[in-house]
């Protein structure tokens, strides 16, 4: 099919409550949405970057001249007959994985529906639920993050991660473990250690945590592979792959023992599913990634998240813990099963539809490349 229309959407939600990190508090969050139009069918894409390069070097601006200078005029006017056609148009492009899966996905979508497939069967995957868990951000102090578990794992969360940073580390997952003695937990610091840290490494050891994510710095494999060797817990590294060759060097020197694959962060459902299939031929578990994604986003992790080494909770919670009732600019709502899982869309594609209203209400500008032929 040709691609003949693409548009870009930059809108801002509020998220439901403040989310804090190691290197930031966010109150609302921003997004490129990315819309592909070939032969009748809409395609949707979400670009996770943020305002600002604290996860990421990337900000919603520098996707913005990406996608309109680069990766659109790449693609618009072009025969796609598969992801593949895009992957490799894009391939002069370096680095800008959050810019390029925003587009590259949305082809996905499109692909899926002119298909007739659900986009989790178009990807390969095997699973019509996928389990989840929650991300839970920096409180204001100890009483105010047991009450915050305490709520999730109420509503039916059976799998915690707590974000942590210096000063807020053993003694608080000393004090969730106590109360929650059973409960699936696992620690992400965002890069905010050093190898300098190592002994609140080794305390943390003694909680049986599930992994411990991304402690060091956001670009390096060295330490991390350093400290993997003097714990018991699997490390996780999320910031420090951003590429299907980041996770090969990354496993080939024993950094980590479980990679999270964040679509956005890798440059697309390509590099997410190869990236996938290589941990898998190393018996290396992975699990999805969240960037508090709206429900466009949301749809694309879950159909991620249905491929066969996908063998740990995601961070894919249910629509309500992002955004306030009524907001999120698709719909339906990804809601939570009595077994800590969500259910795979059945319909063509991603699954959720966009509601032009919504996204007209939390849209701040839009971009539309048309092809001429
Ligand atoms: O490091 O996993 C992270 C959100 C924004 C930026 C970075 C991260 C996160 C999360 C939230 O942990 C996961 C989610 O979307 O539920
Ligand atoms: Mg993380």
């Amino acid at each position: 099919m040709r691609i003949e229309r693409v548009e870009l959407h930059h809108i801002e939600l509020p998220l439901a409550h403040p989310f804090e990190t190691s290197f930031g508090r966010e109150v609302t969050r921003p997004c490129i949405l990315v819309a592909v139009y070939a032969d009748g069918l809409t395609g949707w894409g979400e670009c996770v970057a943020g305002d600002g390069p604290w996860f990421s070097c990337e900000t919603v601006e520098t996707a913005w001249h990406i996608l309109g200078d680069f990766l659109i005029p790449a693609i618009l006017g072009a025969e796609v007959a598969s992801p593949a056609d895009v992957v490799r148009r894009f391939r002069r492009v370096r680095g800008h994985p959050m810019a390029r899966a925003g587009l590259e996905n949305a082809v996905w979508d499109l692909l899926a529906q002119a298909e007739g497939l659900p986009l989790a069967a178009y990807l390969g995957g095997v699973r019509d639920r996928v389990p989840v868990g929650v991300s839970i951000g920096i409180q204001p102090d100890r009483d105010a993050l047991l009450d915050r578990v305490a709520r999730y794992v109420e509503a039916g969360y059976g799998r915690v991660k707590l974000k942590i940073k210096p000063g807020w580390d053993v003694a608080v997952v000393r004090a969730v473990r106590e109360r929650w003695p059973d409960l699936p937990l696992q620690v992400d610091a965002n890069s905010a250690y050093t190898l300098a840290d190592a002994p609140v490494f080794r305390e943390l050891d003694q909680f049986d945590l599930l992994l411990i994510e991304q402690p060091l710095h956001y670009e390096d494999l060295v330490e991390h592979a350093r400290l993997q060797a003097q714990l018991r817990t699997p490390l996780c590294l999320d910031e420090s792959i951003r590429s299907p060759e980041h996770a090969r060097w990354a496993l080939e020197i024993a950094a980590c023992r479980v990679i999270n694959i964040k679509v956005g962060r890798v440059g697309g459902l390509t590099a997410a599913r190869a990236i996938h299939d290589l941990c898998a031929a190393h018996g290396v578990p992975v699990w999805c990634g969240g960037m508090l994604e709206t429900n466009v986003g949301r749809a694309a992790n879950v159909a991620l998240a249905t491929l066969p080494n996908f063998s740990l909770p995601g961070d894919i919670s249910a629509s309500a813990r992002y955004y306030p009732p009524g907001r999120d600019i698709a719909a339906p709502d990804f809601l939570l099963n009595d077994d800590s899982t969500i259910s795979v869309p059945t319909a063509p594609g991603l699954g959720v539809r966009v509601i032009p209203e919504r996204l007209a209400a939390a849209r701040l500008r839009e971009r539309t490349f048309v092809w001429q032929s």
